[in-house]
């Protein structure tokens, strides 16, 4: 029957089937592979008929399918906003039709909070703390300059903003940490080695290369050691993600240190969804559990990792 927000949805069974639109932002990264999987093996398990469309990291494509789905009257609409700001409009057109919205992976900068029911996804503000916490330590016992440069994700997404803050808070304590270039990377590997190339460059005595996910990591490892430098050595590599990809190359030494961030939001998401459609209260903010790896940690992890 398709009433959308909070009565059930006909669905092919005509039983109580919830039927979610889910708007994905790509498949730039293998973190985004593993979402993708989490999501739509969670949707099954858990009985939801899920309508899923790829907006290949383009904000426009997400709208028209965020669109299609309120025509669609689907019970509930769950995305990841590619990036943070955009999105009032829609979620107005969505709240009018009494349809409700879950967040899942990225924030929308919204101050209307009413616009959805909860976000679930990482603090990436947190993760750029933990990146920095450990390049501190790395370096605690040394007083010459420590020259970085960052590989920013898409520019404008929650998880590139909140990575550069949340790095720059904890390094802004010593001045001999500079970074003397950043630039986006846009998630993916192959922008990752274009930019590390221009980097290598223009910048002879790099130290450090902080990157906000795996796949820009070792797209940089290809630059580097296409310049004769020896990634994990000549420059140390830290990365967000823990994708099977990175932590293979930090159990090499390639890259060495990662701030794992969780892909596998699916279940989480479908038992919100459960709540939401069913009118019950959910929390505004639901933060993924998730931690860190050395080289070491990596060796141990590597054969049990799910992504
Ligand atoms: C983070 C997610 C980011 C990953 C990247 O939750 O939005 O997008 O860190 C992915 O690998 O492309």
């Amino acid at each position: 029957c398709g009433s959308g927000g909070g009565g059930a949805s006909g669905g092919s069974s005509g039983a109580d089937v919830i039927t979610m639109g889910f708007s994905q932002v790509g498949a730039e990264s293998g973190w985004r592979t593993a979402n993708t999987k989490s999501v739509q093996d969670a949707a099954k398990e858990a009985g939801i008929t899920l309508k899923f469309s790829d907006a290949q990291q383009k904000q426009e494509n997400q709208i028209k399918a965020i669109r299609s789905y309120i025509q669609q009257r689907v019970d509930v609409i769950a995305f990841s906003p590619v990036v943070e700001s955009g999105w009032d409009t829609v979620l107005k057109e969505a709240k009018d039709a009494n349809i409700p919205v879950i967040l899942t992976d990225r924030a929308v900068d919204s101050p209307d909070k009413s616009l959805y029911k909860t976000f679930l996804g990482s603090d990436f503000v947190e993760e750029g703390k933990k990146a920095g916490t450990w390049l501190v330590e790395e370096y605690k016992d040394s007083t010459d300059p420590v020259n970085i440069v960052e590989l920013q994700g898409t520019t404008g997404s929650a998880p590139a903003n909140d990575r550069r803050d949340g790095f720059q808070e904890v390094i802004k304590a010593d001045p001999k940490f500079k970074v003397i270039a950043s630039q986006t990377g846009d998630f993916t590997r192959a922008k990752g080695k274009e930019v590390m190339e221009a980097f290598l460059k223009a910048n002879p005595d790099i130290d450090v290369l902080y990157a906000h996910n795996d796949d820009m990591g070792l797209g940089a490892i290809e630059a580097i050691e296409g310049a004769g430098k020896v990634p994990g050595q000549d420059i140390k590599i830290i990365t967000v993600d823990a994708v099977k990809d990175g932590m293979q190359a930090l159990a090499d030494g390639k890259i060495s240190f990662i701030v794992e961030c969780s892909p596998l939001l699916g279940p989480q998401l479908m038992d919100l969804a459960k709540k939401v459609v069913a009118g019950e209260q959910v929390p505004d903010r639901v933060v993924t559990e998730e931690t860190t790896f050395t080289q070491e940690q990596a060796k141990e992890v590597l054969s049990t990792r799910q992504y």
